[in-house]
């Protein structure tokens, strides 16, 4: 096991990496911008380093500057978190090349499966099922005009170089189509400096399913069950659970093989999450790989009882998985929400000075967060400040938790979700699973911009 490593992130999930370095006996370097000199990610690490100013592209963005301050700290890892650096190829290959174990995949995969178009040629050669569309860069409108007829309005216009909805567009006939080809190109271009662009055939009324995965470095895989992420707001995920109230044994079981049929073929290593679309009839297509630990993991670690960070650092340091798939518990059910400094009117973000930060306490409660009281919330950063999760024996448990734990949570000097968050928990059509992608848009449109 590795004796110290440098955590390349801020915020959380900085937080939750050095909680379980702590807890494995790990030493741990922390990187931080001016703006970070009294954030909690420095305070806990036992060595901080000043890597730049507080925008981003300054500083924990900068892979020359975290790699030398791995070097002179002589770390013999880097956790990249999520967001920024941690599913930039070329971040990896650095690491690579200096003989820095990248807590990750190889760099090779995260470029693969970074491109969209990649990944569903990927996952067509393993027999994986995928959005029916075509796995090609489309030259122009008027190939993308004929594509479309072959495979029939609606259909899904999106960039390969895209994530999180961006450059993506539902197209309903050709006039849209020619009018809108070249916009979502070019923003395309401009935002991921790559503007190839494919189609699909629109899923009416999909749930976002994800499936998390470990793999270590002998060939051994399993599947940590599913993560239900279908509420979301402008591709913002806002509340994740585990398991999803949509699927039966069957179809849990399906999901969960696919994915694992897919890390065999492209040789994956280490904790990574294969994103499905999930239709009306339980069909289910595949969507995106996720080459990073993600947000929403501890839903997956209260269900399963496993530290993923612990998981993580292991496969990293080359030791064996301790269990099989037949080992992997799936207990209760657990449901987490991301609280952001936004305004619950507007979205727009919501910077201050938390005066009051009072987190809901209780045993079947659990808080990630990198907040304290005084703090500034500054806007150079991702809005979301917290994550609060419950765990009960049932989904309705988990919910009633999290109203209760949401009733508790105190927060002031900032605005906050948490209004937003509670409609969502309260509606009779949530309550009922009822969770569909449109679940926002259709349920909640009255008190929320579109
Ligand atoms: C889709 C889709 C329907 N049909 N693709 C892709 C990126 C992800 N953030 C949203 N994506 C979607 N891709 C096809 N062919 C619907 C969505 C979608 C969505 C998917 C999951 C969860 C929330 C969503 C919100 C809007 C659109």
């Amino acid at each position: 096991m590795f004796s110290k490593i440098l955590i390349a992130n801020r915020g959380e999930i900085a937080v939750r990496v050095i909680r379980t370095c702590k807890k494995l006996g790990i030493q741990t370097v922390a990187v931080y911008s001016e703006a970070d000199a009294d954030s909690l990610h420095v305070k806990w690490a036992d060595e901080a380093y000043l890597i730049g100013k507080p925008r981003v592209s300054e500083s924990y963005l900068n892979i020359e500057k975290i790699i030398e301050v791995a070097k002179e700290t002589k770390a013999e890892a880097i956790h990249p978190g999520y967001g920024l650096l941690s599913e930039n190829p070329m971040f990896a290959r650095r690491c690579e090349e200096e003989g820095i174990v990248f807590i990750g995949p190889t760099a090779d995969i995260i470029a693969s499966m970074g491109s969209k178009i990649e990944s569903r040629k990927t996952m067509v050669e393993a027999g994986v099922p995928i959005v029916p569309g075509i796995s090609f860069p489309l030259q122009d409108v008027e190939e993308a005009v004929k594509t479309a007829e072959t495979i029939g309005y609606p259909i899904m216009l999106k960039a390969s170089a895209g994530g999180g909805g961006i450059g993506m567009q539902i197209v309903k006939n050709e006039e849209e189509l020619r009018k809108s080809f070249e916009g979502n190109q070019k923003r395309a271009a401009s935002f991921f400096g790559d503007g190839a662009m494919y189609l699909e055939k629109y899923i009416e009324n999909p749930r976002h399913i994800e499936i998390q995965l470990l793999a270590d470095h002998h060939g051994n895989y399993v599947y940590l069950w599913e993560r239900e992420c279908s509420i979301q707001r402008r591709h913002q995920k806002v509340i994740e659970e585990a398991p999803s109230p949509f699927l039966d044994e069957e179809t849990r079981r399906k999901m969960g093989e696919t994915a694992v049929q897919a890390a065999k073929h492209i040789g994956y290593t280490n904790a990574g999450t294969i994103e499905f679309l999930v239709d009306e009839q339980k069909n289910f297509y595949f969507l995106e790989m996720n080459t990073r630990l993600q947000v929403e993991h501890p839903v997956t670690e209260e269900i399963t009882g496993l530290d993923l960070v612990e998981e993580q650092l292991r496969i990293a340091a080359g030791e064996r998985l301790r269990y099989t798939q037949k080992d992997i518990q799936r207990s209760g059910h657990a449901i987490e929400v991301r609280i952001y400094a936004e305004d619950p009117k507007t979205f727009f973000p919501s910077p201050g000075t938390i005066t009051v930060f009072q987190l809901p306490e209780g045993e079947h409660v659990r808080n990630e967060t990198a907040v304290t009281n005084g703090m500034a919330v500054t806007p150079f950063y991702d809005p979301m400040i917290a994550k609060l999760i419950t765990k009960g024996e049932n989904r309705q448990e988990a919910i009633s938790r999290m109203l209760q734990a949401l009733d508790h949570y105190q927060i002031e000097g900032i605005k906050t979700n948490i209004p937003m968050l509670k409609e969502v928990l309260s509606h009779p059509e949530f309550q009922a699973g009822h969770t569909t992608t449109h679940f926002v848009n259709t349920h909640l449109y009255k008190s929320l911009e579109k």
